[in-house]
């Protein structure tokens, strides 16, 4: 179970807890058409502060932009809901969950422009991701047997409830196999990304992720970016294969989730010397100094509470 918080954000209003509920007849949980966003805040010198909330909000628009979904509520009002949420629970750090859903109104797959759509935000404490120990020393990670969403089957720019089955599926055989995750290839047999996570490595000295095709545009990918080239890197946007990953230096993976996670083993094939590289390392020790505002540099990044 989540702990939890004492309110929640819904259709305007701050509810408790336990009344945040909706309809059995929600469409969204009968069909997976609904939007959300994952959003981290930190303790940061100046109190509890949102990492990048304007590319998550965006990010949010645009896919329901992506899924023909009007969103009920204006930027501002959307903008000032997060702020409020991390304010009344009190927390100095956590997670942010807003949902856009189509409530009850006609059943059946002929979504209306004129459907109810509903907004929820909540937010919970929400530690590492794939565990703190996997944080310091690394994961392992199993190849799937089930694929990335063909991008013409599933929108990838979008993050669409339901496009997260595939993700659950993978996730599962990796965790049942005795893995900590799951990396999916491509439709047409490329690595794509994690089942929550985008995927980085270093191979030859360069540093090359998954280009915007079949994955998520993860916050987390950019600020990794630009972090990892500030610190003298270049980065390669480029398809690889799995067996390139096998034979990388290092591998890790970027989420808000997630963070800056290594990857220590894939497919019981040890990466690198099996424990986060002097790369990883390096970018995984600004990120956290920038997301915690402890480094004068993106404070641009960061809406303090
Ligand atoms: N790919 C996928 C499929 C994905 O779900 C995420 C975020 C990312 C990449 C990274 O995107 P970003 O957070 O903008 O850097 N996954 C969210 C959900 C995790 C969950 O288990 O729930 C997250 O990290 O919040």
């Amino acid at each position: 179970m989540v702990d939890s918080v004492a309110k929640i954000w819904m259709n305007g209003q701050m509810v408790d807890w336990e009344d945040a509920k909706v309809h059995v007849l929600t469409h969204t949980l009968h069909y997976g058409l609904g939007i959300f966003e994952g959003i981290r805040y930190y303790d940061t010198p100046d109190g509890p502060a949102i990492f990048r909330l304007t590319e998550h909000l965006k990010r949010l628009y645009d896919s329901c932009h992506i899924c023909r979904i009007e969103v009920p509520y204006a930027w501002d009002t959307l903008w000032n809901a997060h702020l409020d949420v991390v304010r009344v629970n009190g927390l100095s750090d956590g997670y942010i969950r807003p949902v856009v859903y189509l409530k009850d109104g006609p059943m059946g797959l002929l979504v209306k422009e004129d459907h109810p759509v509903g907004v929820f935000i909540a937010s919970w404490a929400w530690g590492a991701y794939l565990g703190e120990e996997g944080l310091k020393k690394g994961i392992s990670a199993k190849i799937s047997s089930f694929c990335r969403n063909h991008v013409n089957a599933m929108m990838s720019k979008a993050k669409v409830n339901g496009a997260y089955v595939n993700s659950i599926l993978a996730k599962r055989e990796a965790i049942q196999a005795g893995y900590d995750e799951t990396i999916l290839l491509d439709t047409e047999g490329y690595v794509s990304e994690g089942s929550g996570e985008n995927l980085f490595v270093v191979s030859g000295g360069r540093i090359k992720t998954t280009p915007l095709t079949s994955v998520l545009a993860g916050i987390t990918r950019d600020t990794v970016m630009t972090l990892a080239e500030e610190l003298g890197h270049e980065i390669v946007e480029t398809r690889f294969t799995r067996d390139e990953l096998y034979i990388a230096e290092e591998a890790f993976f970027t989420g808000t989730a997630a963070e800056v996670t290594p990857i220590r083993m894939v497919d019981d094939r040890t990466i690198g010397e099996g424990k986060p590289g002097p790369i990883t390392k390096a970018i995984q020790d600004v990120y956290f100094k920038v997301v915690k505002g402890q480094d004068p540099r993106h404070r641009d990044w960061l809406t303090v509470v």
